[in-house]
């Protein structure tokens, strides 16, 4: 393994970790229904609705009260089950305990209630593992500067230059950033470490659940040359189908081919990358988080709104998404000068409206006021699928700029919609909708 030392730092060890949140959709619904744990759990199906299950209770036992503080009081046989479920509904995640009956991510739902009909089955609920998934990596960022965000639920560490980071190859690190995600959330993650990311990724599979792997540069053959070519986070089911026809099934296999012969059967660049890859090498640089350029929030709702007949109940969105837009601004500590709305319609049609200010903001009234005189600009013919508000233009909010915002351009109107503009009368009789 070629890359194994760092080229600006002779003779230290290049050390990466991948981390990955175990089960995480299910890791996370099992924190507020403890009581389901080591059950067969699935998610998907549906969004969560603030509950349905205490309802059931509501009618169930009305004899005492049900609240979000009871939800772990809900007995287990109170849960819907698979067996009952009818629709197209797709398998986000399972627990452990589901996967022994073979039942995975993007599975039909219909599909895993054949596979095992006494799983219990939760709707999904984003908002509950954004905040899972922001706590976890600003944990490890605590710990760690140089973190790469790879999605909701796992990222890149470069290990090298923390203190521990080389101890037991990465290992006494590795068991520390655990441990603090664990007692901080009730979670558990794996972590693979290794002297690149290539490497790093496919260890955190190795000992999954709750695991640690570590993969020193003298470790390929025997641990990484038996594994599936399909391990190799870049190939995917079509690469692989090719590779197969060429009689290559393992990345052992591949490491036996010569590199001109792969350049010659998948081209120079792809050739090259899986010889390389094959040959556990790997430079790609753990890519810190580059500054936000916008925060948004949106929400699809679980039916399509009508802008007359639902009108409070959009107003009350809409000025939700803009308060927690402005939190995150706020949490963050950015400020910014272009608001702009989002809305689907029923025909799944987009269309977007923004409106920038002379001045920085995270204000959520002044977010909540632009934001609905570009809604006005909207001639909202259709219900409506989704609503979204967007705050772009971001700066630092002590930065020079947001305390003395330089520009002299005027404030700006943009239309970016992918419809023709809203005529003026069309929408004024929701001029003050929201
Ligand atoms: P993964 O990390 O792939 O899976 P996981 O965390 O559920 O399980 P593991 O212990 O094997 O890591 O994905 C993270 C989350 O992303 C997962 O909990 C749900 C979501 N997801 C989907 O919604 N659809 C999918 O097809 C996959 C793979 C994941
Ligand atoms: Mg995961
Ligand atoms: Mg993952």
């Amino acid at each position: 393994m070629g890359s194994a030392t760092k080229p600006d730092r002779p003779g230290l060890i290049r050390r990466i970790a991948h981390l990955d949140m175990d089960a995480f959709y299910a890791s996370v619904e099992l924190l507020r229904y403890p009581q389901l744990k080591g059950l067969p759990v699935v998610i998907g199906g549906g969004r969560r609705r603030e509950d349905d299950l205490l309802d059931r209770m509501r009618l169930l036992q009305p004899e005492r009260e049900w609240t979000a503080d009871h939800l772990s009081e809900i007995p287990v046989d109170v849960f819907p089950r698979l067996s009952g479920y009818v629709g197209r509904g797709v398998i986000t995640t399972a627990t452990y305990a589901a996967r022994a009956f073979g039942v995975g991510s993007a599975m039909g739902v219909m599909k895993a209630a054949k596979l095992c009909p006494d799983a219990i089955l939760l709707p999904v609920d984003f908002a509950q593992y954004r905040h899972y998934s922001r706590t976890f990596k600003d944990i490890v960022l605590d710990i760690a500067p140089l973190v790469e965000d790879r999605g909701v639920d796992e990222i890149y560490i470069d290990f090298t230059d923390v203190p521990g980071g080389q101890r037991e190859g990465g290992r006494v690190l590795a068991r520390l950033m655990q441990k603090t995600i664990t007692d901080a959330t009730g979670l558990t993650c794996s972590i693979g470490v290794a002297p690149n990311k290539l490497l790093a990724k496919m260890a955190s599979e190795f000992n999954k659940p709750n695991g640690i792997s570590i993969i020193y540069p003298d470790d390929l053959e025997s641990k990484i040359w038996p594994l599936a070519c399909r391990k190799i986070n870049g190939i995917g089911p079509k690469a692989d189908e090719k590779l197969r026809a060429q009689g290559i099934h393992t990345i052992g296999d591949l490491a036996l081919k010569e590199r001109d012969w792969l350049m010659q059967h998948f081209g120079q660049s792809h050739g090259a990358w899986l010889h390389d890859a094959a040959h556990g090498l790997d430079d790609r640089p753990v890519v810190t988080d580059s500054e936000p350029v916008s925060m948004s929030r949106e929400t699809t709702f679980e039916k399509d709104l009508h802008v007359v007949h639902d009108r409070a109940a959009l107003g009350e969105i809409f000025t939700r998404l803009c308060q927690q837009v402005a939190a995150d601004l706020q949490r963050k500590g950015y400020v910014g000068k272009t608001i702009g709305i989002k809305l689907r319609f029923d025909d799944f049609q987009s269309v977007t409206r923004d409106h920038t200010l002379d001045h920085y903001t995270a204000n959520p009234l002044e977010i909540r006021q632009v934001g609905g005189l570009c809604l006005k600009r909207v001639d909202m013919k259709r219900r409506l699928r989704l609503l979204g508000v967007r705050v772009g233009a971001l700066v630092k909010v002590d930065s020079d700029e947001a305390l003395h915002p330089t520009s002299h351009k005027p404030p700006s109107s943009k239309l970016t919609a992918q419809e023709p503009p809203a005529q003026k009368e069309t929408c004024h009789e929701q001029a003050d909708l929201f």
